[in-house]
């Protein structure tokens, strides 16, 4: 169902598929469909979306800092265990590290599940002040708002004492508010005017730490995570006297938002009535879907095993329709007596171009039926 690709160029580095995906190798989760966009860097196409909104956010960096930020968009996705979560601090037992959530090449190298795992290196490296832009892996649900691989848009700034003293503020609140300020102001030169609200979070390498929702399709959609680095970060890079705060953007959310883009799919389409809407450099665009598919239903149950999740199924069945399938969502859980738990899927089929026929779903879903029951030992019901 996907090309099949053998092997991809990365920064001048060919890494064939058997090199990287060994079937052998229990620790690796790479399917093909993942593989295949390995190396396709929407974010350095000038007239994709994802490349627009970048060079916006790139003037906007440029015209604010005059030009401090140094702008990096060609690292290599394929990063080693340290560098995607130890050199972030990202604790030996969080769940981001397992192969349900991570996309593992071997037991000692990933597909980066975020831009921050090129901080350290940067801040070792001498950078103080730079942005880095790539596409990040993640085994994750399925819906409108969710891909497997997306892109994130890292932003890193260091501060000196001259800088916060000053102020006369303590220098976390001086980065805190410092961070807010920019990152609002980003808002605005992107959107002008849009309901957006910060929301309290926790992440293992900033403190404190925020998440930005922009109100998008009666809904509150959150576009980035951000906060004020925490000291070890800067102390493992040899900075004793500084604070820091850094940022994560999902631009495939913000994209969604300033483009009017329904689904998260669609950034991965091929399809001209999509491409030819874009133009370089115009922010203004509004996306005008071409006439809605007609959307086709189809549930399963099962009976679900210890070593059940959801990430697995919602990987067979990615792997079976690929960019077919809209939605996994479930919608009926209970356990019996003998204390054995059923799950109802609903799987939401819909081409964004072109009508699916009968034959064509129910033969996904046929084969989504045997995959699951041989790969994920559920017991069908
Ligand atoms: C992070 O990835 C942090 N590294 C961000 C960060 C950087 C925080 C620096 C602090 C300092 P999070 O997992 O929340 O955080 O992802 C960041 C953004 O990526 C989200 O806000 C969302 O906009 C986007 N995102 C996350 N998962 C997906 C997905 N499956 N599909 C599309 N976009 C996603
Ligand atoms: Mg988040």
């Amino acid at each position: 169902r996907f090309p099949i690709v053998s092997a991809v160029d990365i920064n001048g580095v060919t890494i064939a598929r058997n090199d990287v995906v060994r079937d052998d190798d229990p620790t690796n989760n790479v399917p093909d469909s993942i593989f295949s966009k390995l190396g396709m860097q929407l974010h350095r196409r000038d007239k994709h979306p994802i490349g627009i909104l970048k060079n916006a956010i790139y003037d906007y960096f440029d015209s604010n800092y005059a030009k401090q930020f140094e702008k990096f968009e060609d690292l290599s996705p394929i990063v080693t265990t340290k560098q995607n979560f130890d050199d972030v601090l990202v604790p030996a037992d969080h769940v981001s590290r397992s192969l349900n959530d991570t996309y593992y090449v071997d037991p000692q190298t990933v597909l980066r599940c975020h831009t921050s795992a090129h901080q350290a290196e940067l801040l070792r490296e001498g950078h103080r002040r730079f942005l880095v832009t790539g596409d990040v892996y993640r085994r994750d649900s399925i819906d409108s708002t969710h891909y497997p691989v997306f892109h994130q848009m890292e932003g890193f700034c260091v501060f000196s004492p001259e800088d916060w003293n000053e102020s006369g503020k303590d220098s976390t609140l001086y980065a805190a508010e410092d961070l807010k300020k920019c990152l609002e102001g980003l808002a605005r030169h992107l959107f002008g005017g849009v309901e957006m609200r910060w929301v309290d979070t926790y992440f293992p390498f900033t403190e404190p730490s925020f998440e930005l929702e922009i109100y998008f399709k009666e809904d509150w959609l959150e576009v980035l995570g951000c906060g004020v680095t925490e000291q070890r970060i800067l102390k493992q890079s040899g900075l004793e006297n500084n604070v820091a705060w850094a940022f994560g953007l999902g631009l495939e959310r913000l994209a969604m938002v300033l483009f009017d883009i329904p689904d998260i799919r669609l950034f991965w389409s091929d399809d001209e009535r999509f491409t030819s809407q874009f133009k370089k450099g115009e922010l203004g665009v509004k996306f005008k879907p071409f006439s809605k598919y007609p959307p086709c239903y189809k549930d399963i149950s099962f009976w679900i095993s210890e070593s059940f999740t959801e990430n697995n199924f919602c990987e067979v069945v990615r792997g079976i329709a690929g960019d077919l399938v809209e939605e996994v969502k479930l919608i009926d859980s209970f356990t019996n007596k003998k204390g054995m738990t059923s799950h109802c899927y609903r799987i939401v089929f819909r081409s964004m171009e072109r009508s699916l026929t009968d034959e064509e779903v129910n033969d996904l879903q046929s084969k989504v039926r045997d995959e699951v029951q041989r790969k994920l030992n559920v017991e069908l019901r």
